[in-house]
């Protein structure tokens, strides 16, 4: 007994990763699909250890019967196709940017604003960007002891935010320069080996990035609209795993030892601070876990009620699949999607 499941994208770096993390958490799964391009159609993926999928073609695919679509295929695709399998009957969790601010489609962390999909609607949840997933996680404890009301944050995204073709790009400059050869620049918008480039996503207005922006809007709209965040998004030559220098200020008096405490006690979080050489935890040693990781804890003297810290993640599973199977496990918990 189980569910009908659809994974749209499922070639694509994080929709491998779902296929993944749905077989390593034994999700109840009765039928499951791989959905991607006509590209893809009728190539072979491995769904855990035993299972062969037959990729089919997302644009003729009929979601009628289907319960859960687990849907990462870009942002473009997903606007036409989320909401037809939405039509058809089938609870949506998409992964893109594209629906996640419509005021009645709900953005969750299961760890942080659980409550929220009660107010699904229009058969989709969203799932929020990854640097937003792992933030979130990590500052909710702190929100909930001294009330955030504003964060700065630096980050350190690793390719695999850009996909396959990201950390591709990534391997291919590395192993060019390395032998001599000449770089090309495809998906960036500079040489990505062994540089750091300060701008993810496209240029709004105000002169600040798309992926700052998101970082900005979707903290608002999963812990609290009244805390604002100045964000600088940064790419960096990692293959997996996102790092986050963050500083939060606080209405109330901070309290280190309690924000240990709580941080130590909170849901999907793992403190990891020996504050001495390599007691921290860094993206390769995060990836392929499940935690946001934090070390570097410390009270930032230059603000009232300031705290920093470092928080790292792997971006392709809490950051993105992890989140979407566990807002699927929630929906099922919270008896919001029937078995038919
Ligand atoms: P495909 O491999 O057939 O191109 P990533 O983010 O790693 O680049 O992955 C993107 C995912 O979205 C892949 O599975 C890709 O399939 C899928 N995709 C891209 N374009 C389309 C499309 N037009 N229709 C369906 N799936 C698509
Ligand atoms: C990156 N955070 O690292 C992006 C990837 O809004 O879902 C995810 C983009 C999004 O490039």
């Amino acid at each position: 007994m189980g569910y009908r499941i659809a994974v749209i994208g499922a070639t694509g770096a994080v929709g491998r990763e779902i296929l993944k993390i749905l077989a390593e958490r034994d999700f109840p799964i009765k039928e499951i699909v791989a959905l991607a391009s006509p590209r893809s159609a009728g190539k072979e993926i491995s769904f855990g250890d035993k299972r062969i999928l037959k990729v089919q073609n997302l644009e003729t695919f009929d979601f009628k019967g289907w319960d859960i679509a687990l849907s990462s295929p870009g942002a473009s695709i997903s606007s036409v196709y989320s909401p037809k399998a939405a039509k058809a009957g089938c609870i949506v969790i998409d992964n893109t940017s594209h629906f996640r601010m419509e005021p009645d489609v709900p953005l969750v962390v299961p760890e942080v604003n659980p409550e929220d999909l009660k107010k699904i609607k229009r058969n989709i949840v969203a799932n929020p960007n990854c640097s937003t997933i792992q933030m979130v996680v990590a500052l909710k404890p702190l929100h909930d002891l001294f009330k955030i009301k504003r964060i700065v944050v630096s980050t350190y995204q690793a390719t695999g935010g850009a996909g396959k073709k990201g950390m591709d790009e990534l391997y291919i400059q590395t192993k060019s320069s390395l032998v001599g050869d000449s770089i090309s620049i495809n998906n960036f918008t500079k040489q990505i080996a062994f540089n750091c480039i300060p701008h993810i996503d496209k240029f709004m207005p105000d002169g600040s990035t798309k992926e700052e922006w998101k970082m900005n809007v979707e903290t608002k709209k999963i812990l609290d609209p009244d805390i604002n965040v100045f964000a600088t998004c940064v790419r960096v030559p990692v293959f997996i795993g996102h790092g986050e220098a963050i500083t939060i200020e606080c209405e109330r008096p901070v309290d280190l030892a309690k924000a240990q405490k709580a941080l130590r006690n909170a849901e999907g979080v793992i403190l990891f601070d020996k504050q001495e050489d390599g007691g921290y935890i860094t993206q390769i040693e995060a990836a392929g876990e499940d935690a946001s990781y934090v070390s570097r804890l410390r009270i930032d003297p230059t603000v009232p009620n300031g705290l920093g810290l470092w928080c790292v993640s792997d971006n392709l599973r809490k950051g993105a699949a992890l989140n979407t199977v566990q807002i699927a496990e929630k929906l099922i918990e919270m008896n919001l999607i029937s078995k038919r």
